[in-house]
């Protein structure tokens, strides 16, 4: 059976390709589902893109990656910057964690430069667009290859 990577999406991010695309873009989190499951099926991996604007929702889920997945792609939007709760539920999973971001926080607001996940991340993209989940797919099958 392939090994799945579970790619979670935090608050607003639904919004993705309807609003402020001079921000994020023009792509939905639905074409962004698609090119990682191009991209993990040439490693022969599985993905599964969830998006949740609850935060208990969220730490319930990462919590079931530990049953689930074989690695974690997260971009925890805000939450990235405020919540210790994330932080711990992803200190409980034992397999990778990328932490993707499609803006370059460090380029905007100094309230985005933090971020309590990337203490956990095995790696952190910023800035590269969605492509930047696909990246992160790549990265995650030299980490469970390596
Ligand atoms: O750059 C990123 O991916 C962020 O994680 C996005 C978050 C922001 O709070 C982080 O600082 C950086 C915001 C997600 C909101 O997503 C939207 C997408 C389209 C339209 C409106 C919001």
């Amino acid at each position: 059976m392939s090994k799945l990577i579970t790619i979670l999406n935090g608050p607003n991010l639904n919004l993705l390709g309807l609003r402020q695309p001079e921000v994020y873009g023009t792509d939905t989190l639905d074409s962004v589902a698609r090119d990682c499951a191009a991209v993990a099926s040439t490693f022969e991996l599985d993905t599964e893109l969830k998006q949740t604007n609850h935060e208990g929702e969220m730490v319930d889920w990462i919590q079931a990656c530990r049953n689930t997945s074989a690695a974690i792609i997260i971009n925890p939007a805000a939450w990235s910057h405020t919540s210790v709760a994330i932080l711990d539920a992803l200190n409980t999973f034992e397999g990778p964690v990328i932490e993707v971001h499609i803006s370059n926080i460090h380029a905007r607001e100094s309230f985005r430069h933090h971020s309590f996940v990337s203490a956990r991340a095995n790696g952190v993209i910023a800035g590269c667009g969605v492509q930047g989940y696909a990246l992160a797919v790549q990265r995650v099958h030299t980490l469970l290859t390596t």
